[in-house]
């Protein structure tokens, strides 16, 4: 039973006038104790029907039942399947709580996340229904609570079975996947995605409260933008009392921004006020100045009691999106305190199946790993969740923009009830709890949607009914427009602009998302594409060694084995991963060969991608990679695992993302070299390129000189000795750079006479971290450290560097205490390059070291 809440401060020495009562300040009750789980109905197993399980708040039941012993990790193995009948089962949670004594105060319980389809019942009495993942439910509760204790119970019924009456009731409407998920508001993914597991879980995911007042705030719109150089704050708020008139209840409204404070008397429901910082800070992005934040406090206050206050940080920016049709096509450009942004962007799903469970430090870390990565951008895609204070918090400190989609993903939806009121509530709910991020730059209207209805063939099963463009066209905008009007709307992604005439997946019409590549066509196929901005493109890779041998226990463990293909959602993903590696290297017979050879591969294509994307700027004005992140353990496209190990594509990233970058790319029959130069200095550089052979010897060498102009890139044909080869199995093309380099093999890996090198390495410590020095006898392409098989939270700093014979590389190895190595030699299959992937005879012959 939660204990009484603390006894609320004393009032303020300001006397009412007779007769009135002196506002008290709000108290807010967590109710996140003494709660227990029961399944109710449903294909129960024996020993779990009829138990009261202890359950947290937030939380879910999987997570509940999973903590009591009750079901395996369904993270593991194929225990998904063996867990299906949890969303196939109706459940109550209950707890007691602590009333505080009745007086003139108005009550009323607060839930800010109820997934999904929950009935909340107060000491017996039915209180209302919800069917809203994504919304805040509030219910007044004055006059039903009881002094002493009282009875919480929330029942959710079984969301699959719920989603599949929908379905039906809501008429036929297509959708990716196996589950109708666009039946039901409930983040699309839990019902299965080709990344994810079908959780399909219940529970109050977010916080619960019992919040008790007599007089508060609601709403709290605090809007930062810029008039020329000043900063200027808007607040919006609406105020509440359980007394006499407002304008007659002594109330004030005080704004603090940074050392300036206004007050405003309270005289009606709605109050607004306005403070101005001349020659403000700007808030810039990584990578263009610093992400300065203000703080902002706004209370209501009665005299001198401080009745209720938000507070929150705000960042004075700019921001639109140019779209103006041009020459090519239309832009899609970014553009912040009028100053151009290439955008470097990662889409980003929930960080965890069960998101409850995603902390503030866990964004940290995800969020830190990206800016690593050189990112920009998080796309938050629209098959997920609005996600937590944490993470737009996070984001507006790092200087990292966030990109937000509306909740609709691969989907027709309904535009009737009870979707539609439900979809406005949504919005509102979040748009006031999330606009006023300095990160946020774009609000999005669906993932996939625009185009899905286009082209992949829902029109015939619509047969004319609504799937969602009246949402996406006119009821979004204009919650935006009322909620938001500071922020940028697109109506979906991948969409072409207004007046452009064109499908919305058009390459030179707005935003795009690439997946033909990985569908059908091999990675080299990126180069034949000039996109104005890709908004989705990727490559599938395995998760760390450490993180698959976690959560695959098969023996043998191969690519088909049946924990792999349990943790393998993709349509076909099996077979395209290996038609996607065969072009470039042969299929690898032993496992820990094959999991290298597919993580590479993944990063080669993402790396191939990006550097062709960045060569084009300014034509192309941003890339968002799918995926950052992983919900669990899984064969995926992102460059993060679900333990949050980093995959070799987060170093391709790194690479290809750099601010500074040197890459040859393929015209016609000869060869350009390109400098992008993504900082606000000119880039003066001689470029030094030479053609070598794998044992070291130069056959031609060229410098040419390039300046590169801040925020541009500069492009040069590559001198004919250099791009022809008379050996182009054993030769490649190196362009040195300021420190950057290229390579261009001149063959793929297969065709190519790479040898297995003979690596000389020493280890030694620094600091906290350890450094290991690295050279080979011979070229060696791509070299990659696999470190969480030395430790498996170790992670390095550098990855898919191509070492000339005798040039040493440099690892910095973080976040492990111990590296014993055995006999002082790295064990075989962590210090990795493509070299040992050519030939049949490498494949087995593992490392040597001298
Ligand atoms: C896009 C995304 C996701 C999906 C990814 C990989 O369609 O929007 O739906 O996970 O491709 O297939």
């Amino acid at each position: 039973m939660t204990p009484p809440p603390p006894t609320p401060p004393e009032p303020a020495p300001v006397s009412p006038p007779p007769g009135r009562s002196v506002p008290t300040a709000v108290a807010r009750l967590d109710l996140h104790d003494g709660w227990s789980v029961r399944a109710l109905r449903g294909p129960v197993p024996a020993g779990i029907a009829g138990v009261a399980v202890p359950a947290r708040v937030p939380g879910c039941v999987h997570t509940d039942l999973l903590a009591g012993g009750l079901i395996p990790d369904p993270y593991l193995d194929d225990h998904e399947a063996g867990t299906a009948w949890i969303g196939l089962s109706d459940w109550e949670y209950t707890t007691e709580f602590w009333a505080p004594p009745g007086d003139d105060q108005r009550h009323e319980l607060v839930f800010e996340g109820l997934d999904t389809v929950a009935r909340v019942a107060l000491n017996g009495e039915h209180l209302f229904s919800a069917d809203n993942m994504h919304r805040t439910w509030c219910h007044d509760v004055t006059g039903l609570l009881r002094e002493g204790t009282n009875t919480l119970v929330v029942t959710f019924a079984s969301p699959v079975r719920h989603a599949n009456a929908q379905a039906m009731a809501l008429g036929p409407r297509p959708h990716a996947n196996d589950l109708p998920y666009n039946a039901v508001r409930t983040m699309a993914s839990s019902f299965g995605w080709d990344w994810g597991p079908v959780t399909a879980t219940s529970g109050l995911w977010r916080p619960v409260r019992l919040e008790s007042w007599t007089a508060r705030l609601t709403d709290a719109r605090t809007t930062a933008t810029l008039e020329g150089d000043d900063g200027v704050l808007t607040v919006r708020v609406g105020v509440e009392s359980t007394g006499e008139e407002l304008a007659a209840a002594g109330l004030e409204l005080v704004v603090r921004l940074a050392d300036e404070e206004l007050a405003v008397p309270v005289t009606g429901a709605a109050v607004e006020a306005s403070l101005r910082l001349p020659d403000v800070e700007r808030w810039w992005p990584v990578g263009y100045g610093e992400p300065r934040l203000y703080p902002v406090s706004v209370e209501l206050r009665h005299g001198l009691q401080v009745v209720d206050a938000v507070t929150r940080r705000v960042g004075f920016r700019s921001v639109r999106w140019d779209t103006t049709p041009d020459a090519d096509g239309a832009p899609f450009a970014l553009v912040v305190n009028e100053q151009p942004v290439y955008v470097k962007g990662v889409n980003w799903i929930t960080d965890d199946a069960f998101p409850h469970r995603v902390t503030r430090e866990r964004y940290a870390a995800r969020i830190d790993q990206a800016v690593s990565a050189h990112v920009n951008l998080i796309r938050v895609w629209g098959g997920g969740l609005y996600e937590s204070d944490d993470f737009y918090d996070l984001c507006d400190e790092r200087g990292v923009l966030t990109w937000q989609d509306f909740l609709f993903a691969c989907a027709a939806y309904a535009e009737e009830e009870p979707l539609r009121s439900n979809v406005v509530a949504e919005v509102r709910d979040n748009l006031l709890r999330i606009a006023h991020h300095a990160s946020l730059v774009a609000l999005n209207g669906n993932n996939e949607c625009l185009m899905g209805h286009e082209a992949w063939g829902w029109q015939g099963v619509l047969d004319g009914q609504t799937w969602g463009e009246g949402y996406y066209r006119t009821l979004l905008p204009a919650l935006v427009a009322q909620y938001a009007p500071h922020l940028p709307y697109t109506p979906g992604s991948p969409f072409s602009p207004d007046g452009a005439d064109a499908p919305p997946n058009d390459p030179a019409h707005g935003s795009t998302h690439l997946w033909e590549m990985w569908n059908v066509r091999d990675w080299t196929g990126y180069r034949a594409v000039r996109p104005r901005f890709v908004a989705e493109f990727g490559w599938q890779g395995p998760p760390a060694w450490t993180t698959l041998t976690r959560a695959v226990h098969d023996d043998p463990l191969t690519p088909e084995s049946p924990g792999m293909l349990a943790h393998q959602k993709a349509f076909e993903g099996a077979v395209k991963l290996t038609k996607g590696l065969v072009p470039h290297v042969r299929v690898p017979v032993a496992m820990e060969d094959w999991h290298w050879a597919m993580q590479h591969n993944q990063a080669a294509a993402v790396r191939a991608a990006l550097t062709h994307f960045r060569s084009l700027h300014p034509l192309n004005t941003g890339a968002v990679v799918w995926q950052l992140n992983d919900c669990w353990p899984v064969t995926s496209w992102a460059a993060v695992d679900g333990d949050g190990r980093p995959k070799p594509l987060l170093h391709a990233m790194r690479n290809a993302f750099a601010p500074r970058l040197v890459t040859m790319q393929p015209v016609d029959a000869g060869l350009e070299v390109c400098l992008v130069n993504d900082t606000a200095d000119p880039w003066r550089a001689i470029v030094r390129l030479r053609r070598i052979t794998f044992r070291g010897q130069t056959v031609a060498e060229r410098e040419l000189e390039a300046t590169v102009r801040p925020r541009s890139a500069s492009r040069q044909a590559v001198p004919g000795e250099l791009v022809t080869s008379a050996d182009p199995a054993g030769e490649v093309l190196v362009a040195d750079a300021g420190g950057v380099r290229d390579a261009w093999f001149f063959a793929e890996p297969r065709d190519s006479a790479l040898t297995p090198p003979t690596w000389t390495t020493s280890l030694r410590r620094d600091g906290d971290d350890w450094l290991l020095d690295a050279s080979a006898d011979v070229v060696v392409r791509d070299v990659c450290l696999l470190p969480d098989k030395l430790a498996p939270d170790a992670h390095t700093d550098t990855g898919l560097v191509t070492l000339l014979p005798g040039e040493v590389h440099t690892f910095r190895i973080v976040g492990s205490d111990d590296l014993a190595l055995p006999n002082g030699v790295l064990p075989g299959g962590v210090l990795r390059s493509v070299n040992e992937l050519v030939s049949p005879a490498g494949r087995d012959e593992g490392q040597r070291h001298q």
